[in-house]
């Protein structure tokens, strides 16, 4: 939005507490207490701001109890309402927080609305029923379900793209960059999160990753496990760090899997692993690529200029994590620490961290952004790589695909 929302301070909040650096807690809270104001005249994006701001502030709420976190989630979900009254309640991707205008984006075939965005909402929104016992948040997100439910999917693959006033497909293409990918991963989350009694979310998710492994999932020439893209009925060998979330996901998802394939998604979930930390150890800067590409002699190096980048992104470092939670291998923590020198060599700057334009450079150059992922998720996630597991156990906890942690509804 156009508005000083305190994006950083929101989505850094519950990383403090973790971290029980608690003077500079409060002064967050104190700042949202005084400051956080939702009734501007701006648009924002419906998912940017569940997954940030709804899910930053409810998981500082159930970690500290403080109040104020929760009456601020609720207040800042009302104002998304709005964007849910489409002909088909499947929510615009964009809302002016005042008016209650929603829109589409332009570019997202015709209008449509982004599965990864609307197919987002479900863990928040179950919480904020929870916590307020007003089922109106409840009922969007099951809507939502229920209508994704019914549609055709052509090879078991749910495309990118609906469009909200016909309730049909936008382009048949579809592939599981991350922000196509949180889908799958609400699925999972919403299964776990319901102490496993949302079988309905649970089958939603086997069907899909059995479709995901057919069609999307590829070994290169030199052996490493990735997942493609489907573009223009073809499949594009080349995988985003945004898609390495993936590993992590797998290994969450392997017990409980159906026909007990416990053992293959948590294999799978190592070689995704193993994919993305290539994509880091094969640059200059030991730092991975937006994307990279698996095509003849290229193996998990990124190949044009524009997606050569560095932004402080967690998906690799979070799948270390959830990797090494399951199975103690301590390559993941070794991984982690690597990740982390890069980092502070490359990334630190006076005011804070940035992100790198080229990670291929010995002399990158900054793009002068600390995204407010970099404190909610990076390094939330290598705290916790380095900590006993008994900190936020995932029996517990489950984290929302911004790493905010929310509690199992038991
Ligand atoms: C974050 O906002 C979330 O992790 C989201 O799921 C994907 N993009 C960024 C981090 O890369």
């Amino acid at each position: 939005g156009n508005s000083q929302m305190g994006a950083t301070i929101v989505d850094a909040l519950d990383t403090l507490y973790i971290m029980g650096l608690h003077d500079e807690f409060r002064e967050g809270q104190e700042w949202i207490d005084k400051n956080l104001d939702f009734s501007v005249n701006s648009e924002v994006s419906v998912f940017e701001v569940n997954i940030r701001f709804i899910g930053g502030l409810l998981a500082a709420y159930y970690l500290s109890g403080q109040e104020v976190f929760k009456i601020k989630a609720v207040q800042l979900a009302g104002k998304l309402l709005p964007a849910f009254n489409t002909p088909t309640g499947i929510p615009w991707a964009m809302v002016n927080l005042k008016s209650g205008v929603g829109r589409n984006w332009g570019w997202a075939s015709a209008g449509s609305s982004i599965l990864a965005e609307f197919g987002t909402l479900h863990m928040e929104f179950v919480h904020l029923s929870y916590l307020t016992g007003d089922p109106v948040y409840y009922n969007k997100v099951m809507h939502i379900r229920k209508l994704l439910q019914k549609m055709d999917r052509p090879n078991g693959l749910y495309p990118n793209y609906l469009n909200p006033r016909t309730g049909r497909w936008g382009q048949h293409l579809s592939h599981i960059v991350s922000i196509k990918g949180s889908f799958y991963e609400y699925l999972l989350k919403a299964w776990l999160m319901s102490d496993k009694m949302d079988t309905e979310a649970r089958k939603m998710y086997d069907d899909a990753i059995e479709a995901i492994e057919k069609h999307l999932i590829r070994k290169s020439n030199g052996g490493l496990t990735f997942i493609g893209e489907w573009k223009n009925g073809h499949l594009e060998r080349k995988m985003g760090h945004l898609t390495c979330f993936a590993g992590g996901m797998f290994a969450l998802g392997a017990d409980g899997s159906r026909d007990d394939k416990a053992g293959h998604y948590l294999q799978l979930g190592a070689e995704i692993a193993h994919t993305c930390h290539e994509s880091y150890d094969r640059t200059t800067l030991k730092l991975g690529p937006e994307a990279f590409k698996f095509d003849g002699g290229i193996e998990a190096v990124a190949v044009r200029q524009n997606e050569k980048y560095y932004i402080l992104r967690p998906e690799v470092i979070e799948t270390y994590w959830y990797m090494w939670r399951f199975t103690h291998d301590p390559k993941y923590r070794q991984w982690g620490w690597e990740a982390t020198q890069a980092i502070d060599k490359y990334c630190r700057v006076s005011g804070g961290f940035s992100g790198v334009k080229d990670v291929y450079s010995s002399s990158p150059t900054y793009d002068d952004v600390q995204q407010s992922f970099f404190l909610a998720e990076t390094l939330k996630y290598l705290y916790l790589l380095f900590s006993n597991d008994d900190l936020l156990p995932l029996d517990n906890w489950v984290f929302n695909t911004e790493a905010h942690p929310l509690p199992v509804l038991h």
